[in-house]
């Protein structure tokens, strides 16, 4: 954690132009029929959850350029989260990555978590690649292996997360699945949806009652030509095969170009199965960019959907975790950054005015209808956002907090051992 003092300096540095520009954005807000309070209140209680596999430089396939003082287990990882966390009021939890992150103790990562002040968010499960130790080969799938023995490894190995995520608190499981084939007549088409089908249910019988199962759809890869759980109608034929608990994760990233998310999560909302998001952006494919980097306009129209179904029902609670990479920027600095604008897209989406809206489109005033929207997206919402970091104790401006704390410095000097030097860049 950062001390106390260097987050009180930098807010001290930033209170006088935050209070002038909130309550210029009150009178501007009161105008439209709008409490600026309320807003806040909302933004207040937004939460996201961190993943562990964000907080070390990310790769491509081409390569890895780490930066100094990153996390190099675990417990530091939730050290990281807990200043983001610090720093936002926003991140009070970690989406779990088994085994890239499996804790040799769970009881102690359990207790280590709650002394930062934190919990977990659901465990995520991997049959996406052999690991150290494995019996059977995921090579050509996993869950929907023509081989019973592979499958039920796999289902093994997810019943095994739900068993790690009990002992750490969590009540969520994701599944994401790379089976898939690279050419036509390498898989049966139905069949192999069939056998995931199957294998699910049999890891939606180990749940908890209390858990609930998000199935994570995806297009290609590492799968090109053909992925079992390619897109979101799969991905509902499963969540309404297993049951009450199992529900549709989105991930942004995981469309093709141009694919409206939006209306995937309005339809999922009517479908009742909107379990989730993985928020990152991307141009090309699953980029695992920073949210709302390249289409923020986009990520404020699923918010607009989210705030749209959580008017009309008091028991909408999809999970919101993070699935970004991070290869070039600081890990913290970029879920930072990260965390702020999903505040703003959320600012932006509660300043809908929803009854305008409705009457627009209700009489098809195409022009006013869009405009209402605009009017929303185009408001600076930098104060609202700020005021609410505030009010959870955080930083009126964490980039500029953490930047001015020296944590990552810190951490340079100390995480070491790892045995990796990073030479300079320019
Ligand atoms: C996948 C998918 C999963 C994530 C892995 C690391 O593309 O997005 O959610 O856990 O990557
Ligand atoms: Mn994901
Ligand atoms: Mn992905």
């Amino acid at each position: 954690m950062l001390p106390a003092e260097s987050l009180d300096t930098s807010n001290a540095a930033h209170r006088a132009a935050h209070r002038r520009d909130l309550a210029h954005l009150g009178e501007q807000l009161g105008r439209r029929g709008l409490v600026l309070d309320a807003v806040v209140d909302r933004l207040a209680a937004f939460a996201v959850a961190v993943p562990s596999w964000a907080l070390g430089t990310g790769g491509t396939r081409f390569g890895r350029y780490p930066g100094g003082g990153e996390p190099r287990d675990v417990f530091e990882k939730m050290e990281d989260i807990a200043v983001i966390h610090q720093l936002t009021g926003a991140t009070p939890t970690v989406s779990l990555h088994i085994p890239w992150d499996e804790p040799d103790d769970p009881a102690a990562l359990r207790q280590h978590a709650e002394a930062l002040g934190l919990g977990f968010d659901a465990v995520n499960s991997n049959t996406f690649q052999d690991q150290a130790g494995q019996a059977l080969s995921y090579k050509y799938g996993s869950l929907s292996h023509t081989d019973a023995a592979v499958r039920a490894q796999a289902v093994a190995h997810n019943v095994h997360v739900i068993e790690v995520g009990k002992a750490l608190g969590s009540k969520a499981i994701t599944v994401w699945l790379a089976d898939g084939s690279n050419y036509p007549g390498q898989m049966h088409l139905r069949k192999s949806f069939e056998r995931v089908r199957d294998g699910l249910t049999e890891v939606y019988a180990a749940l908890p009652d209390d858990w609930r199962l998000f199935t994570e759809h995806k297009p290609y890869e590492p799968a090109f030509y053909a992925t079992v759980v390619q897109d979101w109608g799969s991905s509902l034929m499963l969540a309404q095969a297993l049951g009450e608990r199992a529900g549709c994760l989105v991930d942004l990233g995981h469309h093709l170009p141009n694919t409206n998310v939006e209306l995937i999560v309005a339809r999922l909302v009517t479908a009742g199965k909107l379990g989730g998001f993985h928020f990152n952006d991307s141009k090309y494919g699953d980029d695992d960019l920073t949210a709302g980097s390249i289409k923020p306009y986009q990520l404020f129209l699923v918010f607009n959907e989210l705030v749209d179904a959580a008017a009309a029902d008091d028991a909408f609670d999809p999970a919101y975790m993070i699935d970004q990479s991070h290869n070039l920027k600081d890990p913290i600095e970029a879920l930072l950054q990260t965390v702020d604008t999903l505040q703003r897209a959320y600012a932006k989406a509660l300043l809908v005015r929803r009854d305008a809206l409705t009457d627009c489109q209700q009489a098809n005033d195409v022009l006013m209808a869009e405009q209402t929207l605009k009017e929303a997206y185009e408001t600076d919402v930098s104060a609202l956002v700020a005021e609410a970091r505030q009010r959870a104790g955080g930083a009126l401006d964490p980039i500029a907090a953490f930047r001015a704390s020296g944590y990552r410095a810190a951490k340079t000097a100390e995480r070491v051992g790892g045995g990796y030097v990073p030479p300079q860049s320019l």
